[in-house]
């Protein structure tokens, strides 16, 4: 094993090696050559099959193991009030007992990986380091496209204390037992932070954030508590430039929850002549006050976790391309020509091709099963995206002019409303809600509030993270506008009334022009809206149904409830406000 420096570091891999029992240990320096042979030891253990396309691979999980499990994630705060209404929560001490016979001898037979990496841009103050130690390779190729990984990582740790996130698929392996090409260990999942400790223990699953330590579990749970302790916003937000035919450039953040279209927003083709958006991030922003009082954000990621079903040139091309080169898919469809498909990929299906779960699929026998699993994934580097924009890695970040919510909702919610004041935009986070996507495990179309898209990512008391974000307003900062926006808004027949993707350009437009007060709107009791004809779309997205907001504003009132005394005031006035206007119109 090459020795590290880091004082802390080394402590940590010798504790954790008496605890998990490798078979050998590799700290990851990020090369090419090191790379090259992960990918070949992940193509002998068929975790990994090359592709067509350069340096691209496809990996197949187990069926068991294919999306976050929420029910099996955990903050454990030193006190359960901290973790709040929205969290599970455990003893500390007595989920880490727990934990440590999970995880004793549970890398034998394995290598364990030790990734150094860097959250935030090199060179940036915001920017922060953590250590997974992993048992599985597919984590670590996975992670050096998505994190800055390996030798400069580790340097930047200097000598100082860092995030410890521990990772293992749970499957210790015997002396003669043959590998399989997905371990894992759904019945024993466990995804456990300790905010106070700053630390992450996952044990049983190998799938995206569940695994992607960095990801959800760092760089959100983790990082919403070092926000509220240190002032700033760690926050499930893309990053996007958007520049008019002027070439004047505004920067946005938007958040909206799993798999309801961050990608596509974030890599906007867009429809309206001499209009363009360009890409920083597309999941997760971290946001700090400058000194000349605006909100500037860096995205913490180097890489995309994408959604790759209903990917498509149509709907996002921008992403197509970024992932023609360099790509790892997961639980996608094998094309007979070595290639990726998934539904909504083309019109028309390949004739053939093998599933996501290793079957034979195509038009010879009627398909039960689909090509791509609903939660497929491609991961590749931000560079590699064609409309990626400049300042994407600058240091101290791009100041953000506005702030975008919203969710997937058939019904209720108008296409796009601006906040009232800071106080109502964040009541508008507070009131999020969105129908359940594949991104979990669970019912899928199902309605739930989702706070700011926070609900799975908080990593403290909800309350209280309504309060922080109401106290970012202080005299001599410039807040962001806010605006909520609902793409998927349905007719009686079922049909979208919104045509979405690259028309979604138009809402932007009108957000740089109410921000630059070009444009007036229409004052209502949930924000200010655009006119129809300003964007050219059928009046019904813009509506607000009486009876509809009544139940909605009704319902807001028992979910707001669950947060009890530390529900902020001001929150609780904005939903009385609305109450009253519509019970008595
Ligand atoms: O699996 S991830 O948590 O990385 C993806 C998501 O749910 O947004
Ligand atoms: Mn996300």
């Amino acid at each position: 094993m090459k020795a590290v420096a880091n004082e802390h570091l080394k402590k940590w891999i010798e504790e954790m090696c008496l605890l998990c029992q490798p078979k050998d240990v590799q700290i990851i320096d990020g090369s090419d050559e090191e790379n090259k042979q992960l990918i070949q030891k992940l193509i002998e253990s068929k975790t990994l099959v090359k592709l067509k396309r350069p340096g691209s691979y496809l990996a197949r999980s187990n069926p068991e193991d294919v999306a976050r499990v929420e029910d099996r994630t955990f903050i454990c705060s030193k006190s359960s009030e901290n973790a709040g209404p929205t969290n599970n929560w455990q003893e500390p001490a007595e989920i880490k007992t727990k934990l440590k016979g999970l995880f004793q001898g549970c890398m034998r037979g394995r290598t364990m990986y030790v990734v150094p990496y860097l959250m935030g841009p090199y060179g940036s103050p915001y920017a922060k380091g953590a250590v997974e130690i992993t048992d599985s390779p597919y984590v670590v190729v996975n992670m050096r496209l998505m994190a800055r990984v390996g030798k400069r990582a580790e340097e930047a740790l200097g000598n100082s204390e860092f995030v410890k996130c521990l990772h293992s698929v749970g499957r210790p392996l015997a002396a003669d037992e043959k590998d399989v090409s997905w371990p894992c260990n759904p019945k024993e999942t466990y995804i456990v932070h300790f905010p106070e400790e700053r630390e992450v223990w996952s044990f049983g699953s190998g799938y995206g954030g569940n695994a992607l330590l960095n990801k959800k579990c760092f760089a959100l749970r983790l990082a919403s508590c070092m926000a509220r302790d240190e002032g700033w916003l760690a926050e499930h937000m893309l990053i996007i430039s958007v520049t008019n035919p002027e070439g004047e450039k505004k920067y946005f953040t938007a958040s909206f929850p799993s798999a309801c279209g961050k990608t596509n927003l974030a890599m906007l083709s867009s429809t309206l002549p001499g209009w363009k958006v360009e890409c920083v991030g597309d999941d997760i922003a971290w946001m700090h006050w400058g000194k000349d009082g605006r909100l500037y954000a860096v995205n913490p990621e180097a890489g995309f976790f994408g959604v790759a079903t209903g990917t498509s040139m149509k709907s996002n091309p921008n992403a197509m391309k970024t992932i023609e080169k360099n790509a790892i898919f997961t639980n996608v469809g094998l094309t007979d020509d070595g290639d990726v498909w998934w539904e909504g990929m083309t019109d028309v299906p390949p004739q053939h091709l093998i599933n996501w779960k290793g079957e034979e699929w195509g038009q010879a026998a009627v398909p039960t099963e689909k090509a791509a699993h609903p939660n497929s994934r491609f991961t590749a580097a931000t560079s590699q995206c064609p409309v990626v924009d400049p300042l994407y890695e600058a240091p101290l970040g791009v100041p953000i002019s506005g702030i975008i919510f919203g969710g997937r909702r058939s019904t209720t919610m108008p296409l796009v409303r601006q906040a009232l004041s800071w106080e109502h935009g964040v009541f508008l986070g507070a009131s999020m809600t969105s129908e359940t996507t594949a991104a979990a495990k669970g019912e899928v179309g199902k309605l739930r509030h989702d706070p700011f898209a926070m609900l799975p990512f908080c990593g403290y008391h909800m309350g209280d993270y309504f309060a922080h974000w109401l106290k970012q307003k202080v005299s001599g900062r410039k807040c962001p506008e806010i605006f909520y926006v609902n793409w998927f808004l349905k007719d009686d027949s079922g049909k979208f009334l919104w045509p979405g993707f690259g028309e979604n350009m138009k809402v932007l437009k009108w957000m740089c022009e109410r921000i630059d007060g070009k444009t007036k709107g229409v004052k209502t009791p949930i924000g200010i809206r655009p006119e129809a004809q300003e964007l050219g779309c059928h009046p019904q997205l813009l509506e607000i149904n009486q009876e509809s907001w009544k139940k909605e504003t009704k319902d807001l009132e028992s979910y707001f409830a669950t947060f009890g005394k530390k529900l902020p005031q001001e929150l609780l006035e904005e939903q009385k406000k609305l109450q009253k206007h519509f019970e008595c119109c």
